[in-house]
């Protein structure tokens, strides 16, 4: 069979109306335009995760197994630095989708809608949706309630979407009651809690049936430009899946990092503050371990979920013309520093698995060790698929990247997180992580992840390296308070001043001011 019998008539005649252009021929990587494949309105498949960190086999890790995502790295780019802008759902799900930071969308929350401040804003799926295409999302996206509101929109933005839908598993409607919970105090959605589900299959849990309305909508839409949204469930928790999938792990394999009685006195108060009680939110280290070997199982079964896409994506012969994103929407503490969850600057909060797969790219399977962020998806998709973004966008095009990994790169990555009223702001190079908590009152943090990746030892008193928290400070941010020293700075255009002050964290909790903050890099 060649490849062209795997391709529709109207997906041909679409590749062909470029081809009549450019010249279209077989390659070895099967059918390319000699000019730009990305001309013929390339489709998107945009893969969301929940509350996934980077133990995965394509990342290195050492026994996680992760086939589906480790395949897709082997087609597309691997971003070994990309970290969120703030490790919490909403925030982190609206500042990608509207391609604004979270000091621009004000939402810090997971109530808060950024529409409320944004009523016209063009999101990202918005932006296909005016270029022609079919936009859709199943599952999660935007943000909402996992599990409390898994079935339902949640905090969904209509606008952004043709169709929408939202399947409910076993895991939602049936084995609640049966979740080990060994944080009963705690609601599902932020407790250590996890079942081995012995006789559901994969299809009859939420996130084997976002997978299989997607592989429906891949096939109704398949002769049509579209973007769709896979969004997964896991491995948030609660960490229900099949068993099959924790017995892909034994107990031995699994440990935690080494933590102390005086680890707490290396940080600041504030860097601790997203796990109480600490340790591990007060279960044992032994339960911990549990906790953590489901997370490797939900893992492991969304992983095979992204396998049927890519299954799909090729049974469908869309593989040449569909550009693939797998993202997760911040990072997560598995007993690092005694913290469990989200909501921490640390490396492992802040980071995320990223990995873009692009149609006629020739770095498949290589990786890119630039800083870069998930406020960059939006107008890297709008420069992979050819479409003129709007200008409000605050992040930047990884076409460079994509095209060569190693190309230079001047942009830090940037992720913020609320403490009560303060906010503490972390930047990290390709060498340094610099945090400062509640705008530089309270006390700061740099490391070194050159000699101290994991983030042990806080140098940022350490006057040999004045310096270099001088320059991450330059290059950092600065803050300004509206009406201490003229117009808000960094505020997007969509936004006036006055919504600003409405939905600043310190004027919305406090009654000492109006402050407001921004953000600005210097590129230096
Ligand atoms: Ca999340």
């Amino acid at each position: 069979m060649t490849k062209r019998m795997h391709l529709s008539r109207r997906q041909f005649l679409r590749i062909g109306s470029v081809a009549a252009g450019c010249g279209l021929f077989k390659s070895p990587g099967g059918w390319t335009c000699a000019a730009s494949a990305t001309r013929a309105k390339p489709n998107v498949l945009f893969i969301a995760v929940d509350d996934m960190n980077n133990d995965l086999g394509c990342f290195g890790h050492p026994f996680v197994k992760s086939p589906g995502i480790d395949r897709l790295a082997r087609r597309g780019m691997r971003f070994e630095r990309a970290y969120c802008q703030f490790p919490l759902c909403s925030p982190s799900r609206s500042s990608l989708l509207t391609g604004l930071r979270p000091d621009s969308t004000r939402v810090f929350d997971l109530q808060y809608h950024f529409r409320q401040d944004l009523p016209d804003v063009v999101t990202l799926p918005q932006m296909f949706m005016r270029n022609g295409y079919y936009v859709a999302r199943v599952g999660k996206m935007y943000h909402y309630g996992n599990p409390g509101d898994i079935g339902t929109n949640g905090l969904d933005d209509r606008a952004s979407w043709k169709e929408r839908f939202n399947p409910a598993g076993l895991d939602k409607t049936a084995l609640e009651p049966d979740i080990m919970n060994y944080t009963p105090k705690r609601g599902l959605g932020s407790a250590m809690a996890f079942l081995a589900d012995k006789t559901g299959t994969d299809q009859q849990h939420t996130d084997g049936k976002v997978a299989d309305q997607v592989i429906r909508l891949l096939e109704e839409h398949k002769d049509e430009p579209f973007f769709i949204g896979a969004g997964f469930c896991k491995p948030h928790c609660p960490w229900v899946t099949p068993k099959e999938y924790f017995d892909l792990y034994a107990m031995e394999q699994i440990s935690l990092p080494p933590i102390t009685p005086q680890t707490p006195n290396n940080y600041p108060t504030p860097a601790l503050a997203s796990t109480r009680p600490w340790p591990y939110l007060g279960v044992t280290a032994d339960q911990a371990r549990e906790c953590k070997r489901a997370y490797y199982a939900a893992i492991s079964f969304v992983d095979a979920q992204i396998g049927r896409l890519l299954d799909a994506v090729d049974r469908l012969g869309l593989r040449e013309n569909t550009i693939i994103v797998f993202w997760s929407d911040h990072g997560y503490h598995l007993g690092e520093h005694g913290l469990w969850f989200k909501q921490s600057c640390f490396e492992e909060s802040a980071r995320v698995p990223l990995i873009i797969s692009a149609p006629g790219q020739k770095t498949a399977g290589r990786a890119s060790l630039r800083p870069v962020e998930l406020v960059d998806l939006y107008p890297t998709l709008a420069d992979l698929a050819g479409l003129t973004p709007p200008d409000h966008l605050e992040g930047f095009s990884l076409r460079p990247l994509i095209e060569n990994p190693q190309t230079s790169w001047e942009h830090a990555a940037f992720t913020q997180v609320q403490r009560g009223d303060n906010p503490g702001h972390s930047v990290r190079t390709e060498r340094w992580r610099y945090t400062e908590w509640a705008f530089g009152k309270q006390d700061a943090e740099l490391y070194d992840h050159d000699h101290d990746p994991q983030e042990l030892r806080n140098l940022a008193t350490d006057a040999k390296y004045a310096d270099v928290v001088a320059r991450m400070n330059r290059r950092k941010y600065r803050f300004a308070s509206i009406g201490d020293s003229g117009p808000p700075c960094g505020t997007p255009r969509l936004l006036s001043a006055a919504s600003v002050v409405r939905r600043s964290p310190s004027s919305v909790r406090s009654t000492t001011g109006t402050r407001n903050h921004c953000l600005i890099t210097d590129n230096i």
